[in-house]
């Protein structure tokens, strides 16, 4: 796409939207930037894009800066149903996101990974996984780092490695990556696709540019995924952490193995014992990323390195302290019911859960089972909290704390839990009513559980 001399606005001033418009700066586009937010919450990002020539608009989004435009970048959480972006679209201007806009331009080969949970684990295991085994390897994406800021450092000899979310998927026009993993579909940010089939269909649009030369590798265990094989002109390959597979990867007897054609011999690649990652829904991810990984012409003897060597990523099930016989677990990157449910199964039973955050329009409902099992106390925080709540309160066999921060949930977790006990921070909501990230969340977490630490130091 010739950018030269282009009007083009980028909505949102997150971290795609400095990125996108520095990028497009670059390339000699005339660059405007809108966001919703007022300019005092924007001092730090507006200096550089002014420095660059890039013109600034703040509080609010203008009609009139919506006119007149070439090309229009939506940040992922600008919703596509925004008036003003509707009304562009009604004048026939281009809108596309920054994936979009950095897959035009970059170099190499592309592995996308989305799926409503496990995304960011996988693509940093297969990250790992691509640099040990020799592979020069970039890794962005939803992960945390706009694709564009890639470009650069590509070359036709890199692997980008890149998380995508439904919200980057809407946008795209040609992004085609030579492998797509889906990992799994379950209800997530319906609050803004509106239902699961707008979600589930904006997921498999990773495979709607891919040809017979190309890879797709779904779950053979999650329905809505095995959907998507009818999207594609892909060759699919599959795991499954329960059965053999056709064609690609599975455990079967304590080892990890992957059938590269139909009707072929499993190859070994690792035992099940060697997965350093804590629960089932790990397996999977692992399993995904040896397919990917086997796809790409990595050595079973490179993969097994490459997973051996590869611990929890932050705040995805990872663990943070053993206080007083108690062990307290992260995981604030479950802002799903599915990632919560996740979570409590990776342990037996006895964790004192911690739920709650800002609501995303789910069913809590759903973790009933689970709760009944695996759970002991559920300490409730953040604006979800009565509405979490009014849909368990009755159905538990335990009292649920209507804890309200997750300091005061720290705290009385500390003060309840008896040795042998799991804390777990799942909460199955977003971060945003009291902390600016899921990160932010966490370390928050971590830090009061350092605190405990730091109150009982010999344990
Ligand atoms: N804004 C507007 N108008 C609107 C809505 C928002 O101007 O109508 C502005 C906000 O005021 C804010 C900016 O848009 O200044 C925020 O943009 P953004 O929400 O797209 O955030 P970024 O910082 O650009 O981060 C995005 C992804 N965020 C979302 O998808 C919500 C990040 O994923 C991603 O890491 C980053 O791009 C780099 O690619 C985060 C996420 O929560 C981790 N993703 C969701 C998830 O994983 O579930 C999809």
């Amino acid at each position: 796409m010739e950018l030269k001399n282009k009007r083009v606005l980028v909505v949102g001033l997150g971290k795609s939207g400095v990125s996108a418009a520095l990028f497009l700066r670059k390339q000699g586009a005339r660059v405007t930037v809108s966001d919703a937010r007022p300019s005092e919450a924007l001092a730090k990002e507006i200096p550089a894009l002014l420095d660059a020539g890039v013109m600034v608009e703040t509080g609010g989004h203008g009609v009139l800066t919506f006119r007149r435009q070439d090309l229009v970048v939506l940040s992922p959480g600008v919703p596509l149903h925004t008036p003003e972006v509707q009304q562009v679209q009604r004048f026939g201007v281009p809108i596309i996101g920054e994936l979009e806009l950095a897959s035009q331009v970059l170099k190499g080969e592309v592995v996308a990974i989305t799926g409503s949970n496990g995304k960011t684990t996988t693509t940093s295991l297969l990250g790992h996984i691509f640099q040990r085994a020799g592979r020069q390897t970039l890794v962005g994406g939803n992960i945390g780092l706009p694709v564009v800021d890639l470009v650069s450092g590509s070359t036709a000899d890199t692997w980008s490695i890149l998380e995508v979310s439904s919200f980057q998927l809407e946008t795209i026009q040609t992004f085609r990556p030579h492998i797509a993993l889906v990992l799994n579909i379950t209800p997530d940010h319906l609050d803004r696709h509106g239902d699961f089939e707008h979600y589930a269909a904006a997921k498999a649009r990773i495979t709607e540019n891919q040809a017979a030369a190309d890879f797709l590798v779904l779950n053979a265990e999650d329905k809505p995924t095995q959907m998507v094989a009818a999207k594609t002109a892909a060759q699919i390959f599959w795991f499954s952490n329960v059965r053999r597979v056709k064609q690609g990867a599975f455990t079967h007897a304590d080892g990890v193995y992957f059938i590269a054609t139909e009707g072929g011999t499993p190859e070994p690649i690792m035992p099940v014992a060697g997965i350093q990652l804590r629960g089932a829904h790990n397996i999977e991810n692992v399993l995904a990323a040896v397919a990917a990984a086997r796809l790409a012409g990595i050595p079973a003897d490179g993969i097994r390195d490459g997973v051996q060597t590869f611990h929890a990523v932050d705040h995805r099930l990872q663990f943070v302290a053993k206080v007083r016989g108690v062990d307290y677990f992260n995981d604030s990157k479950a802002t799903n019911v599915d990632a919560t449910m996740k979570a409590l199964e990776a342990f037996p039973g006895d964790v004192r859960l911690i739920l709650g955050g800002k609501d995303k329009g789910s069913d809590y409902t759903t973790l009933l089972p689970l709760l009944r099992t695996r759970a002991k106390a559920l300490y409730t925080i953040g604006s979800a909290a009565q509405k979490i709540e009014d849909q368990l309160v009755e159905s538990l066999p335990y009292p649920i704390t209507h804890a309200e921060t997750l300091a005061n949930a720290v705290a009385l977790c500390a003060l309840e839990a008896v040795p042998g006990d799991t804390v777990l921070l799942a909460p199955a909501c977003a971060s945003f009513d009291q902390f600016s990230s899921y990160e932010h969340r966490g370390q928050a977490f971590a830090a009061l559980v350092q605190e405990l630490t730091l109150l009982n130091p010999n344990q």
